[in-house]
């Protein structure tokens, strides 16, 4: 079916209801590379587990995710759908890489900075070294091509760092992956407080805007969304509420920020707020329908969930056996 194209990974975790930020940051852009990539996209389980979840709520977001993936445009006869935990290939070269990965360089990691600040009573090892099988998911595939939003990049640098090092060692043993970082979503704000990042698992749940809200619950938050002083509906510092709200209006019309600005010049925040809400509820409508749809049909999904991780399996294998032959690893004979 694939073949000789080029690769594409990326994952989100299923660690909670999937956010606007998600949505225009990463999972909107994936189908864009259907065609031309044989994509991996994937639900990536094991990261979750960094932070405490409750298992029965990982397991219904984990099919929950795979159904949003779907809803969101992804075809499962043209993309490889699968969840982490079911290719063991992710764990076994997670570990290899962890012995490439220097505690100088997981230190510096931002997000394990923040998750440590977060979850000051889980300061775990797997929280510590979550990008080294991150590297992993990827290196695993041989992908040129990584679309994630803007708060991965480090991630992804440090994933090139690895590949390097570890092709240095051992001669050619993994494509060196590039980020592919979208221009409009990369970094969608909180509503509440729009210097941080929208994150899924916010406590403050007016903060995010999760895809499958109801139209109800989307205009109520954006209706509280934090805005400045001022009245003018610009991009600029000082504003950045109001950037953040016309960055999400220009993500979901398509329009460009001077557009919006023209759009609205002139007109009060309240009703910016119930236009940039209508715009967001009506466009993620029809995901929400399809959402529906899918989860009514959980064998079906669990199909996809098969067929997805016999695909990555075939591959991941092929890696996997290389680095354990370049690593000097004995193979068994049975
Ligand atoms: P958590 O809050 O559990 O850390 P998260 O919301 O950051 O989760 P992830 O599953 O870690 O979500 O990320 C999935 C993808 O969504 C990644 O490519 C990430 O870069 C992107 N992403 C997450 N939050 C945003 C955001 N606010 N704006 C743009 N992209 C985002
Ligand atoms: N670390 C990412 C999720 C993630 C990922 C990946 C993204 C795990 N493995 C591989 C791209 C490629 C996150 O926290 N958003």
């Amino acid at each position: 079916m694939f073949n000789d194209k080029k690769v594409v990974f990326s994952g989100v975790q299923p660690s909670g209801n999937l956010t606007i930020g998600n949505y225009l940051g990463a999972i909107r852009n994936f189908s864009a590379f259907s065609e031309e990539y044989h994509c991996y996209y994937c639900v990536v389980d094991m990261h979750a587990i960094t932070v405490r979840q409750v298992p029965a709520e990982l397991r219904r977001r984990t099919y929950e995710t795979l159904a949003l993936y779907i809803a969101c445009g992804l075809d499962p006869q043209k993309n490889t759908l699968f969840v982490q935990s079911h290719v063991p290939q992710h764990a076994e070269l997670g570990w290899v890489l962890d012995c490439y990965t220097m505690f100088g360089e997981l230190s510096r990691m931002t997000q394990f900075k923040d998750k440590s600040a977060k979850n000051a009573d889980n300061i775990n090892a797997g929280l510590f070294t979550y990008p080294a099988l991150m590297a992993s998911d990827i290196l695993l595939y041989q992908t040129e091509l990584v679309p994630v939003g803007q708060d991965q990049k480090q991630h992804l640098e440090l994933a090139r760092d690895i590949a390097n090092r570890f092709n240095q060692i051992y001669g050619e043993t993994f494509v060196v992956p590039e980020g592919y970082i979208a221009k409009g979503g990369a970094k969608i704000m909180s509503l509440q407080e729009p210097t941080k990042k929208m994150s899924k698992s916010d406590a403050n749940e007016n903060a995010v805007v999760r895809i499958l809200d109801s139209k109800d619950d989307i205009m109520r938050k954006f209706k509280r969304a934090v805005t400045d002083s001022g009245n003018e509906i610009i991009c600029g510092e000082g504003k950045e509420g109001i950037t953040n709200l016309l960055n999400i209006y220009t993500c979901f019309t398509n329009k460009t920020v001077e557009e919006a600005q023209r759009e609205f010049a002139g007109m009060g925040y309240g009703a910016f707020k119930l236009a940039v809400g209508e715009v967001c509820a009506d466009s993620l409508r029809p995901v929400r329908d399809e959402f529906a749809r899918l989860m009514a049909d959980k064998a079906y999904l669990e199909q996809v969930m098969a067929q997805g991780a016999e695909d990555a399996y075939k591959n991941a294998r092929r890696t996997m056996s290389k680095v354990r032959r370049k690593l000097g690893f004995t193979e068994l004979k049975r």
